[in-house]
């Protein structure tokens, strides 16, 4: 597609939209001046690409199509078959996997399907099986309450949130942690890293039905043909939750052990973060748990978004390309030239450094909350957001951890010299910053003291480092 295309497409789709609700297109317009100017470093996000943005805004978006390809509730679903079809054939293809459901709008809504997938797996159909009926409204009364009870008494086990595991793991605040009941692993306190002995032998005692692996705030890669034997010892179902490192599956970057489809019986995802799609969300299994997989709608999601599927389809596609390993490649190495930039300066990194998209930065090592950090740099133009580190003192909202990731700052074409430029950055602006104090003198975990000349030195700095780095320099909105 020619430069002028792109942008004669999003000029006029924002034409469209201003003559309706200009307040609207302004918001989008002033959308890409902002993710141009800052220096993106939140490890869940990325830069789609035109195709794929251009995807999801159109009249597929009219469709209902609840059911699945060739079997849907609605009539006049053809052309959402088509997508639907081609979508899960990329991920299939992408991935190596048996079977893909591209249906789920998010990360939260892939883990129910799966969770609910393998409750109907292991503890509904048995429970059919046993009455000799085919369905649960066949169900006597008391057989109905008998699974209710069953479905709500199951055991999962997965990492815990501070540690780096996600809050659909099992946290309590979420679903996952009120449907189970939940324990979890941590990682070392020497080390940080995940202790497989210590995961065996929370799973020998507690006998979970679900292990769970995968991580939104863990640096370093995770052997998932070893939880998978840990999984196997007890009886679990072994599922993996792969939404942050999915780019680095899908660009061969983790293979053998650390790539989680061949081992896990079930393996979720987004398509938004490494991976460079739009948001929404995915679940590869093989072909047991396939059919319990392609209930998650209306099980747990409202009808499916056919215009998302569509641009899960191009960039699936897009990661398909040979240039996707290349990328994926270029994310590590740029997470570890950051790593290796801010130790050298004096940060306190979990673990030490990092083997995937993200570097966890221990702010109190500045004296500092995570909160009063991720200010302090979004004051200088640099976003990322505060995350806890293991057995963090501070809690979950305040946190003493900067977590930073590369999936988007390589999509703009950023290097390793720059990810050194860009240490520097975050090291003086967390070195100048101070913790504040409350009106009543006492310390404050929120309020902190950056002076605003430098906070505008560094901003100017960053979007300095961005200018040989344009983000969409195929749209030109002006
Ligand atoms: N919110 C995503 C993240 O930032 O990691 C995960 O759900």
């Amino acid at each position: 597609m020619s430069l002028n295309a792109e942008s004669t497409a999003f000029r006029s789709a924002l034409e469209v939209i201003r003559a309706v609700e200009p307040r609207v297109a302004d918001a989008i317009g002033a959308e890409l001046a902002d993710q141009r100017e800052s220096l993106k470093l939140i490890a869940s996000e990325n830069y789609a690409s035109p195709a794929t943005l251009l995807a999801m805004g159109n009249w597929l978006s009219d469709k209902y199509a609840e059911g699945t390809v060739g079997r849907r509730f609605y009539a006049g679903c053809q052309n959402v078959d088509t997508v639907e079809a081609l979508a899960a054939e990329h991920a299939r293809e992408l991935f190596g996997a048996a079977h893909a459901y591209v249906q789920p709008h998010s990360g939260i809504d892939a883990n129910l399907v799966a969770f609910w997938a393998i409750l109907a797996d292991r503890v509904e159909s048995p429970a059919l099986k046993k009455a000799q009926v085919r369905q649960v409204n066949e169900l006597t009364e008391a057989d109905w309450f008998a699974l209710r009870r069953e479905l709500g008494n199951q055991r999962m086990l997965g990492m815990s949130l501070d540690a780096g595991g996600h809050l659909t793991h099992g946290f309590r605040p979420n679903i996952s942690g009120k449907m189970f009941d939940q324990r979890s692993y941590g990682t070392d306190p020497a080390t940080g890293l995940v202790d497989y002995d210590k995961v065996a032998e929370a799973a020998r005692e507690f006998k979970p039905l679900i292990l769970v692996a995968g991580y939104s705030a863990y640096p370093r890669k995770v052997n998932f043909r070893i939880m998978r034997e840990i999984a196997d010892s007890v009886g679990a179902t072994f599922m993996v939750d792969m939404a942050h490192f999915a780019g680095l599956v899908a660009g061969k970057v983790f293979t053998g052990d650390f790539d989680p489809v061949p081992h896990a019986h079930i393996v979720t995802t987004t398509t938004h973060k490494s991976l460079r799609g739009p948001r929404g969300g995915m679940v590869l299994c093989g072909p047991e748990l396939a059919d319990q997989v392609d209930r998650g709608c209306p099980m747990v999601l409202g009808g499916p978004l056919p215009h998302v599927m569509a641009a899960k389809a191009v960039a699936l596609a897009e990661a398909r390309r040979p240039d996707f390993a290349d990328y994926a490649s270029r994310i590590v190495a740029n997470a570890q030239a950051l790593a290796e930039g801010l130790l050298r300066r004096g940060a306190k990194l979990v673990t030490g450094g990092t083997d995937n998209h993200l570097v966890l930065i221990d702010v109190s090592g500045y004296g500092l909350t995570g909160r009063q950090a991720e200010q302090a740099l979004l004051d200088s133009g640099i976003v990322t957001n505060r995350n806890a580190v293991p057995q963090d003192p501070n809690g979950a909202w305040y946190t003493s951890g900067i977590r930073i990731g590369t999936p988007a700052l390589t999509t703009r074409g950023l290097g390793t010299a720059e990810m050194d430029a860009t240490a520097e950055l975050i090291h003086t602006v967390l070195t100048q910053t101070t913790p504040g104090s409350n009106p009543d003198g006492t310390p404050s975990k929120a309020k902190y003291v950056l002076d605003p000349t430098l906070a505008d030195k560094v901003s100017k700095q960053a979007s300095d480092l961005l200018t040989g780095f344009p983000l969409y320099p195929s749209v030109n909105l002006a």
